[in-house]
């Protein structure tokens, strides 16, 4: 068993139950090269979102039979082609949805509310007097909530506007929600053009994939009120983060929040210039509970699946057959 990036010592302990194995005790994520070396003769693989498993891995590691992501995204898994070689992947949804949710809107609060930029106008000592517009935000209570992409986690932001901040919730998706799940959350169905002019809040919350690359750039982001702001927890390169810096310059749109980046942990040099967005570094599903959570069950994946022949959360069940 690979481990493959440093995690909880009780995660390895309870692999250790069942595998040898083998773990990144590094910082830093291994290469391409080192992975596949790392992998010989290994049958499972405890990833976390950022390990690419694709054709050429799999052609080279060929006694690989599972690869247990602690994530839910897994744009690093090529799905059809670990299928095609017969090698499970499976993900953590459902652990750390809430948690997911409870982020975005602190990132939507933190953006519309300027709480980064006022701290750091405060800690480099420019307070120094009361003033009627000093950091004067956008209102969140009341306000119209864009979704784009209504899964478990938006639908979690959409009960967190609606049924906390009073929020008129419109969303966007591939498929609409069943009119109870729309009720519970409180949430209308619009285009994707709709929501962008009319969302004073819009969050991003889709998975990503070759068809959502660059879901929301120049064009998409001019249909935005000027007076708009995004939220990304979902992946970098569903935003055109050049794109995305250009407007923020030019005050298309008044604000942004970004925990997600095209290139991660390399950051676009021009988001990291402008003042009008909040930046985090991946740190959505990061609460102690919720890490642990996500650990266990890629963990009682690997187990489920290598000792018992069942595993929890498989994302190509077919393998099983
Ligand atoms: C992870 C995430 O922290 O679950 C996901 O898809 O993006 C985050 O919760 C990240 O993938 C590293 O595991």
């Amino acid at each position: 068993m690979l481990v493959a990036r440093a995690v909880f010592p009780e995660t390895i302990a309870f692999l250790e139950q069942h595998f040898e194995v083998e773990h990144n005790q590094a910082d830093a994520a291994w290469s391409k090269q080192d992975l596949i070396a790392r992998l010989q003769g290994k049958v499972g693989a405890f990833t976390t979102g950022t390990e690419r498993i694709d054709a050429e891995v799999l052609a080279a590691c060929p006694q690989l039979k599972v690869c247990a992501n602690m994530a839910v995204g897994y744009n690093n898994f090529d799905l059809p082609a670990m299928t095609a070689r017969k090698v499970l992947g499976t993900n953590t949804p459902d652990v750390l949805t809430e948690t997911t949710a409870d982020f975005g809107f602190a990132l939507l609060m933190a953006t519309a509310r300027r709480v980064t930029e006022s701290e750091h106008y405060l800690r480099a000592g420019k307070w120094t007097k009361w003033s009627y517009d000093m950091f004067a935000g956008a209102e969140v209570h009341g306000s119209t909530l864009g979704i784009l992409g209504m899964g478990r986690i938006g639908q979690g932001i959409a009960k967190r506007g609606a049924h906390g901040f009073g929020m008129n919730v419109i969303y966007h998706n591939r498929s609409r929600l069943s009119p109870a799940l729309e009720a519970e959350c409180k949430a209308r169905y619009v285009s994707k053009e709709e929501l962008l002019k009319t969302a004073d809040h819009l969050v991003l919350v889709l998975p990503y994939s070759a068809e959502s690359h660059h879901t929301i750039a120049a064009k998409e982001i001019a249909l935005m009120k000027p007076t708009a702001t995004l939220v990304n927890i979902a992946r970098g390169g569903i935003v055109d983060d050049a794109a995305l810096a250009q407007a923020l310059r030019d005050r298309k749109i008044a604000a942004a929040g970004l925990d997600v980046f095209e290139g991660e942990p390399k950051v676009h040099p021009e988001l990291l210039a402008v003042p009008n967005v909040v930046l985090t570094p991946h740190i959505a599903s990061a609460t102690v509970p919720t890490r642990k959570a996500m650990a266990r069950l890629a963990a009682d994946n690997l187990v489920g699946f290598l000792v018992n022949g069942k595993p929890l959360t498989p994302l190509n069940p077919e393998v099983l057959n």
